[in-house]
């Protein structure tokens, strides 16, 4: 009895034992296998400077909406408040659109079947019916490894539904978000994710999204695979607006660097340059990057900081002039937003601000104007 007992607990222990090697080994694995051992490089990831508030009382909201009414949204919801066939694609960390106020704004491929593991459009994506996850390499942001909340927060200030006791509201209420998502669930990307970013550059455009949110910080110069993504896609007309960057220095981050490609910087609700916005000659325009509302991940509002949020804010209104004239050239649509935006910071042209802050009231009217 006494040695059945000991040899049943010694068989417990070298079952504990092997047991205990066999995590040890699946959890070390995967880093072993990535880069030969080293962690991957880090090259990049959210533009921002992290959530910092995170309670939103009705009096808070009405202090931090001042977001929607720099950039003159509400005066241009008067005109429109964005066409459901107007898609901005949002390359980020995956958007949660269960959220309430994003529900209906995710842009639905309607030549696709969800779930019949069939690629029913041929496009080269099996069941792609909101965009693509290229992090994980399947149809759905909201399957497989969490999401990051950056993207949610950036797909909010673009087109989420507007709510006036929360602070939450999109510049464009009314487009549809197409959800890439390329960074993981720290918000990054690696030197080996740079197709990854070329492929949901190209899946936009092959897919009719009409602008490219890119909220995303680069350390590096993209390679050529990217560049030319984002090349083919200014020449079918497609509207890239990326991030001034959050380092407070000179020098624009290298994806606003390429001719043609919108940088964003961010003013604070003084309007003035917040502190860590990067500038340059490359950056075009400022939008609201401090303290500004949206949403994250199952639904909670906070308010963040940076110029990825002023990209966003851009992003939004160009999604309302598409919506009003749809055969709006690149040329046309910087034009107006450079014709219309508010000097700001230093008199005139400036490297914090560029031409100034958008105004998408004026904007809207100019092109009516315009085009009338
Ligand atoms: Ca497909
Ligand atoms: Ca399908
Ligand atoms: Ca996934
Ligand atoms: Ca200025």
């Amino acid at each position: 009895m006494h040695s059945d007992r000991g040899r049943v607990a010694h068989g417990r222990v070298c079952r504990a034992v092997v047991a205990l090697f066999v995590v040890t080994v699946l959890l070390f694995l995967p880093r072993l296998t990535d880069n030969h051992g080293s962690p991957p490089e880090v090259a990049g990831g959210v533009g921002s400077a992290g959530p910092s508030c995170c309670r939103i009382t009705p009096k808070i909201a009405q202090r931090l909406r001042w977001g929607l009414k720099a950039v003159r949204a509400p005066e241009a919801w008067e005109v429109t408040q964005g066409d459901d066939t107007v898609v901005v694609a949002v390359i980020d960390s995956g958007i949660d659109y269960t959220v309430p106020y994003l529900a209906d704004r995710i842009w639905v491929n309607s030549d696709e079947i969800p779930g019949n593991g069939i690629d029913d459009d041929r496009n080269g994506y099996v069941d792609d019916i909101h965009g693509w996850d290229f992090r994980d390499g399947d149809p759905e942001s909201l399957k497989g490894s969490p999401l990051n909340w950056h993207g949610t927060f950036v797909a909010g200030l673009i087109a989420s539904a507007v709510d006036i006791s929360t602070g939450v509201g999109g510049v464009a209420p009314e487009v549809r978000l197409m959800d890439l998502r390329v960074l993981d669930s720290r918000g990054l990307f690696y030197r080996s994710d740079w197709n990854k970013i070329a492929r949901a550059i190209n899946y936009a455009v092959d897919n009719g999204a009409r602008i490219i949110n890119l909220s995303i910080y680069t350390k590096e110069t993209p390679p050529p695979a990217v560049k030319w993504a984002i090349r083919r896609a200014l020449k079918r007309g497609v509207l890239v607006v990326t991030v001034a960057g959050n380092q407070g220095k000179d020098g624009v981050c290298p994806f606003g660097e390429i001719p043609g490609v919108v940088a964003v910087g961010a003013v604070d609700r003084d309007l003035k340059p917040a502190s860590f916005s990067n500038r340059g000659p490359e950056v075009d325009f400022a939008a609201p990057g401090v303290q500004v509302i949206s949403v994250i991940p199952h639904g909670m509002s906070i308010a963040s900081s940076g110029t990825s949020f002023a990209t966003a804010h851009v992003s939004g209104v160009a999604a309302l002039l598409l919506s009003v004239e749809k055969h709006l050239s690149l040329d046309g649509i910087f034009e107006i937003l450079a014709l219309t935006s508010v000097d700001v910071a230093d008199p005139g042209k400036d490297a914090f601000t560029g031409f100034g802050l958008v105004n998408a009231e004026s904007a809207i009217e100019a092109l009516t104007r315009g085009s009338g």
